[in-house]
């Protein structure tokens, strides 16, 4: 498969997988899966081909249950879904990525998830650079994770190692 096909198919793939199932016909169960078959029938695409987008996806954004008959997105949905994650310990700090046009308004109320189920994370500066530039000139805010942590904020990380939490109040952050 060449490399439009492949992204052409992922991102058809992000948006009916996190935000409109209805629109091919399929559906979610309560924490994202859907029968391969459904999906593959829906896309008019071959298992090869599902295959290859998820092997080669740049940030492994879908993930096959134990049984390879399911797929679900890893992170990123707006419709309800709970993915089943268990509580983690996040590492001391954790980064965020957006763009200089937001910053009052999250200094202000905090990071919001805005239209998503969690506010999103990054581990590494990089990372975050690359989700803020998503949007324009990128501006790198630091999370005092750990003390969140601290004072009873719970993190969560994806199959994909996307640090995801409800809200990161204004107090614990820093601009780089
Ligand atoms: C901003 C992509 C005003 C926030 C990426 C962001 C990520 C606020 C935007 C994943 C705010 C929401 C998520 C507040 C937050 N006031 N603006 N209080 N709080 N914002 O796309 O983190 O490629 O929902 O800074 O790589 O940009 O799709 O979140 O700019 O991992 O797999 O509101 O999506 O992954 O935007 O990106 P998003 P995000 P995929």
């Amino acid at each position: 498969m060449n490399r439009t096909r492949l992204v052409s198919v992922s991102k058809r793939m992000s948006r009916h997988l996190r935000h409109a199932p209805e629109e091919i016909g399929i559906t979610l169960d309560a924490a994202g899966w859907v029968d391969v078959a459904d999906l593959l029938a829906a896309l008019r695409i071959s298992r090869e081909e599902l295959e290859a987008v998820v092997a080669g996806n740049d940030k492994r954004r879908f993930a096959f249950d134990e049984t390879g008959e399911r797929i679900r997105a890893s992170q990123g949905h707006s419709v309800a879904v709970d993915l089943g994650l268990e509580p983690a310990e996040p590492p001391a700090v954790l980064y965020h990525g957006t763009v200089e046009r937001f910053l009052s308004a999250i200094l202000e109320e905090g990071l919001r998830p805005m239209k998503r189920h969690a506010v999103h994370l990054s581990a590494d500066v990089e990372t975050a650079r690359r989700v803020g530039s998503r949007r324009g000139s990128p501006t790198i805010l630091v999370v005092d994770a750990a003390a969140m942590a601290a004072d009873g904020h719970t993190f969560h990380r994806s199959a994909n190692g996307v640090w995801l939490t409800d809200a990161v109040p204004p107090r614990y952050l820093k601009r780089t």
